[in-house]
């Protein structure tokens, strides 16, 4: 479906058409490790939801926020948000892969991420003063694709997961990660455009010292602005992310590749270490499962790892903290690679091509699609 061509009417009835196919955030990869995220279609029909990463909302039919209510608090982390029970650790300069359950292709945009300091614990924080400040953002990468190849097409294409960077130089403490996505296919009209925003909270360790400055999230967009009140459907579109300026010294992304889960953790509660003591016992026992095989194979396996990890990420920092830490617990993953592969071919959903591109051209599974001069990926065949 990545690739497939449709007209603004075919659009248009789709969107009419797969409202039940909108998605959510179900959960996020850190370093291997798989946290919950808040499912709105069924934990509010739970006596007992589980506590997670992600913050509660209302919005059990995975709706969007409408640019009439832009000034509302419903922009902030969705309709009626409530604050994540717990949160997940991650180090500053690591990546997070945010994992959607679904999302349909006519639903083209950007995507947006923010972060915001917490005062003190996220899980307690007033939402109306959270100050979000932005940390990447991808809008429309190729004009010349059939209604545009968007950051919500590399999202789709992605697994419906999308890899974000925390900043090296980020001060350790509490933030919010306000993750967004804004569906584009009616935004001709005033009041077209459909907001996803939704919430995860951090803790993010590290010895750097920025906290960028940030604005509260009622003030992030006006419904008139430039990337808001736009007809995608027009030739030579030149698209305007909306929001405010990334910070300073931040790329649009990282590349896009896919996270294999090697644990799951629970959420951690303000003051608590479950979560975390877990993680360890896991990575544990990889390292013992990798140690008892032969230490070819553990070679192997981490220079494949390594190799996989390196040329999906486009930033040196981000290469260095993930493939060190991915490369310890991946045992089945990477068995696999290993032993389809070789260190020559690139893993699915990974780039095989594209402009600037040095890394490897063929694919380990699937079949390396060209979206656009800039980017071909791997991805499943049809
Ligand atoms: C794609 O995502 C699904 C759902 O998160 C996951 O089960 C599956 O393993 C992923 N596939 C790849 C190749 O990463
Ligand atoms: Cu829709």
């Amino acid at each position: 479906m990545g690739n497939m061509r449709i007209s603004p009417l075919i659009a248009a009835l789709a969107s009419a058409a797969t409202v039940a196919a909108h998605g959510h955030v179900d959960h996020i990869v850190i370093d291997g490790v798989s946290y919950q995220g808040y499912d709105p279609t069924s934990f509010p029909y739970q006596a007992n939801p589980p506590t997670v990463v992600g913050w509660a909302t209302a919005q059990t039919d995975n709706g969007f926020v409408e640019p009439n209510s832009f000034t509302s608090e419903d922009i902030i982390c969705h309709k009626s948000s409530v604050n994540a029970g717990g949160h997940a650790q991650v180090a500053a300069g690591s990546s997070i892969s945010i994992s959607w359950n679904t999302w349909p292709e006519s639903h083209k945009g950007p995507m947006i991420d923010y972060l915001a300091a917490c005062p003190g614990d996220c899980e307690t924080a007033d939402k109306t003063a959270l100050e979000f400040f932005k940390i990447d953002e991808v809008g429309l990468i190729d004009d010349s694709a059939t209604n545009g190849f968007w950051g919500s097409d590399v999202l789709i294409a992605n697994n419906n997961t999308w890899l974000v960077q925390i900043p090296a130089t980020l001060k350790a403490g509490n933030y919010v990660l306000r993750h967004e996505t804004i569906a584009l296919h009616s935004a001709g009209s005033t009041n077209g455009a459909q907001a996803y925003p939704q919430c995860i909270n951090l803790e993010v360790t590290g010895d750097g010292t920025d906290v960028p400055a940030g604005v509260v999230a009622t003030e992030l967009y006006t419904p008139e602005d430039p990337g808001i009140l736009v007809n995608i459907y027009t030739t030579g579109l030149a698209y305007t992310i909306p929001g405010p300026a990334l910070i300073a010294g931040a790329s649009s992304s990282v590349a896009q590749s896919s996270s294999a889960i090697t644990a799951t953790n629970a959420a951690t509660v303000p003051g608590g270490s479950a979560a975390t003591t877990t993680a360890a016992g896991t990575t544990t026992a990889a390292e013992t499962t990798a140690a008892t095989t032969t230490t070819a194979a553990a070679t192997t396996t981490a220079a494949a790892t390594s190799q996989v990890t390196s040329t999906a990420v486009v930033s040196t920092p981000t290469t260095l903290a993930t493939s060190t830490r991915a490369a310890t617990p991946t045992t089945t993953a990477v068995a696999t690679t290993a032993a389809t592969a070789g260190l020559s071919v690139q893993s699915l959903y990974g780039q095989c091509g594209g402009s600037n591109y040095a890394g490897p051209t063929a694919c380990a599974e699937g079949t390396c699609n060209s979206y656009n001069p800039y980017y071909y990926q791997c991805i499943a065949s049809a």
